[in-house]
This record gives C-alpha cells, structure tokens and sequence, in this order.
C-alpha cells in the first residue's frame, strides 16, 4: 500500500464569461442559429443531466453502467497494472469509479470537467473510495488542449476514459479533431476506452431525447435560462420548445430550440429576431455502428484493440490504441 494521497487543488482553467457571451452573440446571428452543448454543463445543467440518466426512456446510462460492470474485469487485465487514468468530461464519475476499482494499482487519475460544481462533487467521491490514488482534478473545457499534471509515481501507460458516447455530441470534423488530440494525450502505448451509443430503431432513440417527464426540455432550455443568468439574456422560455428528431440519414439524434412564434429578444447586448418555427441548433448525438467507429478511429489514427456490447446491441464500451 501507498501512503495517503496529499490533499488534491483544482486547476481552474474555465473558460472565462466573456467566451459564453461572444459565443452566444456570434451563434444567435447566424444562419441557421446555434449554440454549442458544451454550455448546457454548469451546475443546473449538469444536475438536470443527472436526473436524465434515471428517466426510463434513457437507456444509454443504465447499460452502458452495466456493461462497464460486467466487462471492467477484461479492460482491466488488457490495460495492466499502474495506469494513469484521464477522463473527459467527468460528470457524476460514477463510471469513473467503477472503472478505478477494477484497475491494478492505478497510479494517477487526472478528471477534466467543465462544471466545477461536478468536478468537486465527483472528485470528493473518488477521494473517499480511493484515499491512495492521487487526483489531478482540472476544470476545463476539453475541446481546448488541456495541459496535463504530471503524476507523481511514474505511470506504465495512460488510459484516456472518454464514456457516454459524448463523443457523439461532436460533428465529424470536430470528432475527429478531438480524436486526434486524444491519440497526443494517450501517447506512444497508451490506450483509450470510449462509449459508443449504436444506431437502433428511431422510436427507442427518439423517445431517449424526448422523456415524457420532460426533464430533457428543461435541459435544453436551461441554456437559455443559463443565458438570462451569464449573458443579459430576455429568453421567456414559455415561448420556446424542445425539439429532438432522429435522422436516419446522417444517423444521428438532432436537438433544436424552437420558437413558438415570431419574436426579438435581448442577449448579450444584442437584439436577436426570431421568425415562428425557427430553430436554434444545439445538440447532435451522433449514433455509431462497428464500421462507423472503425472508420472515424482508422482517421484519427487509431485501431479498434477491442470492442465489448451489451446482448442487445444497444451500447459498445471499445478500447482504441494508437
Ligand atoms: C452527453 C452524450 C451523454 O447526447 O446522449 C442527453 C447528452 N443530451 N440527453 C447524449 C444528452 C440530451 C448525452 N451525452
């Protein structure tokens, strides 16, 4: 056994304010409007994507969890003892912990995480169940080059977690820009295991998107609250909906604000119009099949090591090396 860890500090590196409202500006004056998901993730957000993980149309958390469960045995034996673990985007780290404990001795554990409300909470969690294992919690947007704390016992290799088929939240090219970056931070030996959502019927995808408890359009409209809070914003949120549709096509669940009706509201010092039934893109949850993670894998130069399913296909946890 390994003396206690020394006590952890967060490297703060949020992105400041002003990026949300120069972003918001330039977003709402374009054509067509968008905004980016990322900025669904402060406190509200990320505790309303909580409360989505328990809704029973929200199938993605429950196997992926699951899975991880029942095969974190395999990944274990496959990525040896005395890994350093980074993660993207942490949330509530529950996968975070499932994952640490079935590891060998991991020496380091780095989490990057937007929300620092959710990167205090999951890293008290890890701290509490893995009093040895040092913490490099990092507040950050991910998307960005985040400049990694060096672990204090050396690490064999460097497993990058990237769960929950966020990955899926990125266009192609912004995929695979991340893919890459990915690939620098695994290095030469290092390896990654990534969550994959498979393409299923619609119905099951759509209703995934659309809870009938509504807790998805109080999380996509939080960016508008979240607007009225950081940004100056005028958003009435009753005279917007929620609107998420599955196109088999590009293969991929595509999430919109819509406005109910024709209007100009204030944000960020700017007077934004709005016809009736316009959209304000925010979110794609790109669903993958085998070739289509092969492909994008082999782009970013990385091979498929291993691939583990639920029985039903629903969900793929695939370890990626470089
Ligand atoms: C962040 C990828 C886990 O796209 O499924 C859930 C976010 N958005 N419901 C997803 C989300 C609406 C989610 N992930």
């Amino acid at each position: 056994q390994h003396p206690p860890a020394d006590g952890w500090t967060v490297l703060d590196l949020a992105p400041p304010a002003a990026d949300l409202r120069a972003d918001a500006r330039a977003g709402l004056r374009a054509n067509p409007k968008r905004l980016s998901s990322k900025y669904f993730y402060d406190a509200r957000g990320s505790r309303l994507f909580e409360a989505i993980t328990r809704q029973p149309e929200y199938y993605l958390t429950r196997v992926e969890t699951a899975l991880l469960e029942a095969v974190a045995p395999r990944i274990a034996q496959r990525v040896g003892p005395n890994v350093h673990v980074v993660e993207l985007g942490t949330g509530s780290g529950i996968k975070t912990r499932q994952l640490l404990d079935a590891l060998d001795d991991p020496v380091a554990y780095t989490s990057v995480e937007i929300s620092m409300a959710a990167l205090l909470d999951s890293t008290r969690a890890v701290a509490d169940q893995f009093p040895h294992l040092q913490l490099l919690p990092v507040c950050a947007d991910f998307t960005r080059p985040v400049p990694l704390p060096p672990a204090q016992r050396a690490a064999r290799r460097t497993l990058v977690f990237f769960p929950g088929s966020t990955l899926g939240n990125f266009d192609d090219d912004d995929a695979l820009e991340l893919l890459r970056s990915i690939r620098e931070t695994m290095g030469p030996d290092g390896l990654a295991l990534l969550g994959f959502d498979l393409v299923k019927p619609v119905e099951r995808l759509e209703a995934a998107y659309n809870d009938a408890a509504g807790v998805t359009a109080e999380f996509t409209l939080n960016l508008l609250a979240r607007l009225n809070r950081e940004a100056e914003g005028r958003f009435d949120l009753n005279r917007f909906a929620h609107h998420a549709a599955y196109s088999v096509e590009r293969e991929r669940i595509e999430t919109a604000i819509v406005s109910r009706e024709a209007q100009t509201v204030q944000v960020a010092g700017e007077a934004i119009d709005f016809a009736a039934g316009e959209r304000i893109e925010v979110e794609i949850s790109r669903k993958y099949t085998g070739a289509s993670i092969r492909t994008i894998a082999a782009q970013a130069g990385l091979a498929v090591d291993e691939t583990w399913t639920d029985d039903a296909r629903d969900f793929a946890l695939v370890l990626l090396r470089a």
